[in-house]
């Protein structure tokens, strides 16, 4: 998984070991009884505290959950999974200063699959066209406490820890992870996630598919996809991992009676399912 800071991973995660280890919404991948991850301590305490309707902490940097388990496919055959958790501060680091911890290289040369995580709302709004004299990208932030850290000629253009990244940033992250895998991989396999797609439907209708979204909200990260995409096979998925908004007292309720198929998986075709583990299928050339 990859993603700036709040982009959805971490809940992501431990939805998906939630559905796997209840075996209530008839899944793709199962696990078979007994099987129990490593960090399954770390994971059910998370999955805890979403079932509980608390907003969770944000992954610190060091910490090291990761969701690795051994699954059957549909047919009965045995596959592994292997899901390691970062902190979106790694990335923004990556974007920030260049660097990249050497495991988390390996790791990425290695994967299947990249899914790649945004979240909407919580990105820094950025406006692109300049008045007056200035050539270069205004900023603004979203946060009010951060506001006070634009500069007197209101220009930011130095990603930092107190506001969220912005879509060039994305941008620059989609970029440099295509570069440090351009000599060990010819495609790259990755699913770019809308993450908290309850909240993508309440305001864009439930018709909106995620390739659609991607291009309305994300028109820079879409034009930087396509212009890629002999370095990429992709996809876009919408996926809503709690089910609903946390700070809503209705969504609450309507999560409460739907129980796991709140839970909201949109596959590219729009085709619809509450499961998760639908975003483990191989693709690309690995089909
Ligand atoms: N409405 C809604 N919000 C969601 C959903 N999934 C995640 N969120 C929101 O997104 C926030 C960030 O999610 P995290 O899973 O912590 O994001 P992360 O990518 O792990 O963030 P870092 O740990 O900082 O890298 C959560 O606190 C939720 O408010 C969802 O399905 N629906
Ligand atoms: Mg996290």
């Amino acid at each position: 998984m990859a993603g700036m800071p709040g982009s959805g991973k971490t809940t992501y995660l431990a939805s998906l070991w939630t559905l796997l280890s209840e075996g209530c919404v008839s899944t793709m991948y199962k696990k078979e009884v007994g099987v129990m991850p490593e960090d399954c301590a770390t994971l059910n305490q998370i999955a805890q505290e979403i079932l509980s309707y608390k907003d969770i902490e944000r992954t610190k940097i060091g910490e090291k959950v990761k969701l690795s388990i051994p699954l059957k496919d549909e047919n009965g055959a045995d596959v592994f999974l292997r899901i390691p958790d970062l902190a979106g501060e790694v990335f923004r680091n990556l974007v920030e200063d260049r660097q990249l911890p050497k495991e988390t290289v390996s790791r990425l040369r290695e994967a299947d699959c990249i899914l790649f995580f945004t979240y909407y709302k919580n990105m820094s709004y950025e406006k692109r066209i300049v008045d007056g004299s200035y050539d270069t990208v205004n900023r603004e932030y979203t946060n009010d406490e951060n506001k006070d850290k634009q500069t007197s000629a209101g220009l930011d253009n130095q990603i930092n820890k107190k506001r969220d990244a912005n879509e060039s940033e994305v941008v620059e992250l989609l970029l440099s992870l295509l570069e440090l895998l351009k000599k060990s991989k010819k495609s790259v396999n990755i699913r770019f996630i809308m993450s908290a797609w309850d909240m993508v439907e309440k305001e864009y209708g439930n018709e909106i598919l995620p390739e659609e979204f991607a291009k309305k909200k994300f028109p820079l990260l879409y034009q930087c996809i396509y212009s890629n995409r002999d370095r990429m096979n992709f996809e876009f998925w919408g996926v809503s991992a709690i089910g609903g908004n946390l700070a809503d007292r209705d969504d609450i309720k309507r999560i409460q009676s739907e129980e796991s198929k709140a839970i909201k998986v949109v596959a590219p075709s729009g085709e619809r399912s509450n499961d998760l583990t639908v975003l483990l299928t191989e693709m690309g050339d690995d089909k």
